[in-house]
């Protein structure tokens, strides 16, 4: 019909395994991102958009009749996103899965998904949209003209290649502008996709196989929308290195500047303890940091030389952890257990590293050989893991097993004991550092109430609503 829209419903998914729901649900920016992709550049189409998770959509699909549904999926959660691919295949919905699992690996693609998308999700998403529109399926005569997609052909699953154009990211829409109303307390934003650094045990680089930075002018143009428009003055930078360009962060405090904006807003962001330089930090201070996060990983030298693959060292820990310590700013540090070589007298290494340091929040993890990274490849080459047999969730990082500890120098049990010891030390200092702060400053902050509400009760001796003397 001529003049008249074209209507789609599509239902997004973020697939959640058990453990992560126990997580603070951040929410996740890159369905909201599609979706605005798709709004923005496809304005010939109404499209009516819902956002779920795994445990609750079928709330949704019980409401409505959906033409698309497109899963977010991590591997951990991966058996979750094969569940409702396969409820959504009864439902008669055409559905498509992103995001890092099947990203890292397109093989794994399960026979109830209509294609995979490895990599960015934009165009893919749009051309399977357009293709959908127009003979309401996907069939794989189409899907094999696009790059990044994988999909069955008959019993086979093919997999094409991401194309690899993207030499911007500016591109990409604030997840923000239609769909995600931002938590008034704090933004999350993403500043660049991808990692300088490969480390051993990290998805980064194969996920974004190259470091894509956002401009400053990008983000300071979101920052002051969220600032302006929901009176935001608390920044969480989410992505992998925050500090990695020098450049980018002066531009980025250039602009803030001019817009009246430094003084009155704070951030907090992720860094490898590479980035954080005496430079760095000093503009970190001009933003009001509250806290960087850092994967030290280890306080061994030679355990670090394997993770971090020579490109970190714990020369760069103790000169993080100065500086920010000087400025006052917190540290919020992440370790890892169990990597294969370690000793348990690298492990005291660590623990003695968590104990002399000002490291305010501390957590650690056992290593999992996560898809396509350098841990991953060396396990599948020596025969240690079979693709085929992997029951993905255990995968999770807070997820004990012994099946999945692959170090022949220390028992398993003997690292989780310290696992556990480095959670507690954790614990202890989350109630120092956070919950005493908090608790001093809600006392000083109700103090401050009372000594208010004095005041205007002797202003005001009369209380306007009752009438009645106070
Ligand atoms: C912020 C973050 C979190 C936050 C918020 C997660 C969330 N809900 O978004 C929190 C802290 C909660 C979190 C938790 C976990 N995370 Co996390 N997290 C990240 C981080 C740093 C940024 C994610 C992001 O916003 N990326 C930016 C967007 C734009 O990129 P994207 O998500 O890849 O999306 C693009 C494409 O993948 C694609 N796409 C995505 N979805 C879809 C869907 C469709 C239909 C289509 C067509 C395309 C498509 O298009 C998008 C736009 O181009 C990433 C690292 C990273 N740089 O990605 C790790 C990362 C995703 N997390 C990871 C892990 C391991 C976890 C945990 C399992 C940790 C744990 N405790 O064990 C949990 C699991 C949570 C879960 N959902 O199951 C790994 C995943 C590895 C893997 N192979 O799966 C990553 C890659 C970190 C790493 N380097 O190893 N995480
Ligand atoms: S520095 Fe951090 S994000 Fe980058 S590859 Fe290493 S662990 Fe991954």
């Amino acid at each position: 019909m001529k003049g008249r829209n074209m209507t789609i419903k599509i239902l997004f998914i973020e697939a959640r395994y058990f453990d992560s729901l126990k997580l603070p649900t951040d929410e996740n920016l890159s369905l909201y991102m599609l979706a605005t992709f798709l709004k923005d550049s496809m304005p010939y189409v109404d499209f009516e958009f819902d956002f779920a998770y795994s445990h609750n959509y079928l709330d949704y699909v019980g409401r409505k009749m959906y033409d698309l549904c497109g899963i977010y999926s991590t591997t951990q959660s991966w058996n979750q996103a094969c569940e409702v691919a396969a409820t959504m295949h009864e439902f008669g919905v055409v559905t498509i899965v992103g995001g890092p699992h099947i990203t890292s690996v397109p093989q794994s693609l399960g026979r109830y998904f209509s294609a995979g998308c490895i990599g960015p999700g934009e165009f893919v998403l749009k051309r399977i949209v357009e293709i959908y529109l127009h003979s309401k399926q996907l069939p794989a005569s189409e899907l094999s003209q696009i790059s990044g997609v994988a999909f069955y052909d008959g019993d086979e699953v093919r997999i094409n290649k991401p194309s690899n154009q993207r030499i911007t990211i500016d591109y990409l829409p604030s997840p923000y502008k239609y769909y995600l109303q931002p938590n008034k307390i704090r933004a999350n934003l993403l500043s660049s996709l991808g990692c300088p650094h490969n480390c051993f045990f990290c998805s980064a680089k194969v996920i974004n196989p190259v470091l894509r930075l956002y401009s400053a002018e990008h983000i300071v143009e979101e920052m002051e929308y969220l600032y302006k428009e929901y009176e935001i003055k608390n920044f969480k930078f989410i992505d992998d290195n925050f500090l990695a360009s020098r450049r980018r962060l002066e531009d980025l405090i250039r602009l803030l500047e001019s817009k009246k904006m430094i003084g009155n807003i704070m951030v907090s962001c992720t860094s490898s303890s590479k980035f954080v330089q005496n430079e760095t930090v000093d503009m970190l201070k001009l933003l009001r940091a509250q806290y960087v996060a850092i994967g030290f990983e280890s306080g061994a030298e030679s355990v670090l030389e394997r993770l971090k693959r020579g490109r970190i060292s714990l020369q760069d820990h103790e000169r993080a952890l100065r500086l920010l310590n000087a400025k006052g700013i917190k540290i919020s540090g992440t370790f890892i257990l169990g990597a294969p070589d370690e000793t348990i007298d690298d492990i005291n290494k660590t623990m003695r590293f968590i104990r002399r340091n000002n490291i305010h929040n501390v957590a650690a993890y056992l290593i999992k050989p996560l898809p396509g990274t350098q841990f991953w490849n060396e396990l599948l080459l020596s025969g240690k893991i079979d693709p085929k047999k992997i029951d993905y969730q255990e995968l999770a990082l807070t997820h004990y097993d012994p099946k999945w500890y692959f170090n022949e120098k220390v028992p398993f049990s003997v690292t989780v004991r310290y696992l556990k010891a480095i959670n507690r030390i954790g614990t202890y200092r989350t109630i120092r550092y956070n919950l005493t702060n908090k608790l001093l400053y809600q006392a000083g902050y109700k103090q401050f109430m009372l000594l208010i509400d004095d005041l205007k009760r002797r202003i005001y001796p009369v209380s306007k609503k009752s009438g009645i003397v106070s």
